[in-house]
């Protein structure tokens, strides 16, 4: 249901495999702060192109969504569809993009990296706030190597819950052990006082980075509109699986590394190479 002319889709493919330089003050800030917001680095008329398409997955979707006021504080911060690379062939193109891919392997200082899924992150309007949380107690796997990419396919406002980061909260300990519940708003909030939290508006083509240890959380969404978010989770190419250490890895494992063995590389069909330097392209 796309009607781009093919010579303009063509364009957007290479924009999507367009090189970003990332500056070597990049990957420090990054790498201190754990992580960075970088401005202007996909363009509006592609991010609206792949956004229709997206939004059209996740509509079918989530038909079945239980109404916002019966579902927990975690499913009322956003409708969260994953893997639609697997769903929609424009989908695809859009997550196996080497701009971003090469940006996050240049940030984690890997020589390439994995997709280990993508995800759709939508906060319907009068949706509520996503607690504070690290995302890597979810994943089995043996390095802190991992990075997401949080795309807004609109401009956010704050009044519409865009992502806030606490600064440097990727070396800090406590509150690893959390699942996303009012429990790790709780602990958190307390626990990150002392630290600096980056909470800002995006602009449509702004892209955020963020490891898997740092913590972080939204706002609800006070606006009428959703706010419509893609999200692409990459691992260092020559990341393995470890040992489960709760239910959520087994389940993690099963769902987004079928196959493969706890200590081999997570080279599941599920898991494509997005961008290597070690390959020629
Ligand atoms: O979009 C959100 O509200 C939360 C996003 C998030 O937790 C993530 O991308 O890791």
């Amino acid at each position: 249901m796309n009607s781009t002319s093919p010579a303009v889709a063509e364009d957007f493919q290479s924009e999507l495999d367009a090189t970003f330089e990332v500056t070597p003050e990049q990957v420090a800030s990054y790498k201190e702060n754990g992580y960075i917001k970088l401005r202007n680095v996909l363009n509006a008329e592609m991010l609206e192109h792949y956004r229709k398409a997206i939004s059209l997955r996740v509509a079918e979707l989530s038909a079945d969504a239980a109404p916002l006021d019966q579902r927990t504080t975690y499913g009322k911060a956003f409708l969260q569809i994953m893997n639609l690379w697997t769903e929609s062939p424009e989908v695809k193109e859009f997550v196996f993009g080497k701009r971003l891919a090469r940006i996050a392997a240049a940030l984690i200082e890997a020589t390439g990296v994995r997709i280990y899924h993508d995800q759709a992150l939508y906060k319907e309007p009068s949706g509520g706030i996503t607690p504070w949380h690290a995302d890597q107690y979810y994943w089995p796997v043996d390095s802190d190597k991992t990075i997401t990419a949080w795309i807004p396919l609109q401009s956010t406002p704050l009044e519409m819950g865009p992502l806030a980061f606490c600064e440097k909260s990727h070396r800090f300990q406590i509150g690893r052990d959390l699942e996303i519940s009012d429990e790790s708003e709780m602990t958190l909030k307390q626990a990150l006082n002392s630290f600096s939290m980056e909470e800002s508006s995006f602009d449509i083509g702004d892209v955020s980075f963020h490891a898997g240890w740092t913590f972080h959380r939204a706002g609800a969404n006070s606006t009428d509109r959703p706010r419509e978010v893609m999200t692409m989770i990459y691992v260092d190419e020559d990341i393995h699986l470890a040992a489960p250490k709760n239910k959520n890895h087994i389940m993690d494992a099963e769902r987004w590394a079928p196959g493969v063995a706890i200590g081999e590389v997570l080279a599941s069909p599920l898991n494509p190479i997005i961008y290597s330097s070690r390959t020629k392209s």
